[in-house]
């Protein structure tokens, strides 16, 4: 991965090229805007609501449905984590079902722009969950997802580059930005350990280059989340919080790119 320098200090639009670009931590961030529509929005917004969120218990408030693997990387069988993505699934379904289906949206729009295609992970027979849904109109600490470093039993660890997609179905009044720092994250490895990844000390962006966007409503927003991220916290009111889903993209040995969450 390239520690130096990103050749251009703005979002790209989806290409084969800024896709490579993105991998390579050339640029800092690709935009497929109206990726939906004002109606796809309210809707896909208003079946989260129903559905009702789960609460991660960090400082900051952050709502999910579904499930991220990153859950289960201490003191946790993988067979949990595999049995457990059948229930997601149904709750994601829930919300797909009262809007669209973000997950397989993407999978069509980034597709023709990869290289060997793009589909949901899996091991073993075992599918990954994809598409975790959150609000987050609070903000979220600096961390870094690469998963060699945090998913070290897991076939994922075989990426050579990870991305992140998030679809922002409603955006906040003001705030809720996306900061990232171009510092790809070297953490020192214990064994099988993944090492702590999120509230990461200041230290590890000190000096580095970065690039803030803006979730705009209706947008996917690509980036490399090996680098350092951020969100500052916002400006809620009714009907305006900061509800998007996403998932990872890994870059496999064979250039298969893999989703999960
Ligand atoms: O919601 C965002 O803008 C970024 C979320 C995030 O941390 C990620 O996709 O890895
Ligand atoms: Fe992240």
């Amino acid at each position: 991965m390239t520690t130096s320098k990103w050749q251009v200090k703005e979002e790209l639009e989806l290409s084969k090229d800024s896709l490579l670009a993105l991998l390579n931590n050339e640029i800092p961030a690709i935009r497929i805007k109206n990726f939906a529509t004002r109606e796809e929005c309210a809707s896909f917004a208003a079946a989260v609501e129903k559905a009702g969120l789960k609460y991660y218990s960090v400082a900051r408030r952050i709502g999910y449905i579904g499930m991220a693997q990153y859950e289960y990387r201490w003191g946790r069988p993988k067979e949990d984590y595999f049995a457990d993505v059948r229930e997601a699934n149904k709750r994601q379904r829930a919300v797909f079902s009262e809007s669209f289906d973000v997950v397989q949206r993407v999978i069509d729009v980034v597709g023709p722009h990869t290289e060997n295609g793009i589909c949901v992970a899996h091991e073993g027979g075992h599918e990954y969950y994809a598409g975790i849904i959150r609000q987050a109109s609070e903000g979220v600490d600096l961390h870094a997802d690469f998963a060699p470093f945090n998913s070290p039993t897991y076939a994922i660890r075989h990426i050579t580059s990870q991305l992140g997609w998030n679809f922002y179905a409603e955006q906040l009044v003001e705030g809720g930005l996306t900061t990232v720092h171009n510092a790809p994250w070297d953490p020192v490895m214990e064994g099988d350990v993944p090492p702590q990844s999120y509230d990461l000390p200041r230290e590890v962006v000190a000096g580095a280059e970065t690039y803030t966007f803006s979730p705009d409503m209706g947008d996917v927003v690509i980036f490399n989340t090996r680098n350092p991220h951020e969100i500052s916290g916002g400006v809620a009111a009714e009907g305006r919080n900061r509800i998007s889903i996403g998932a990872f993209i890994g870059r496999m040995p064979n250039k298969e790119l893999f989703m999960w969450s």
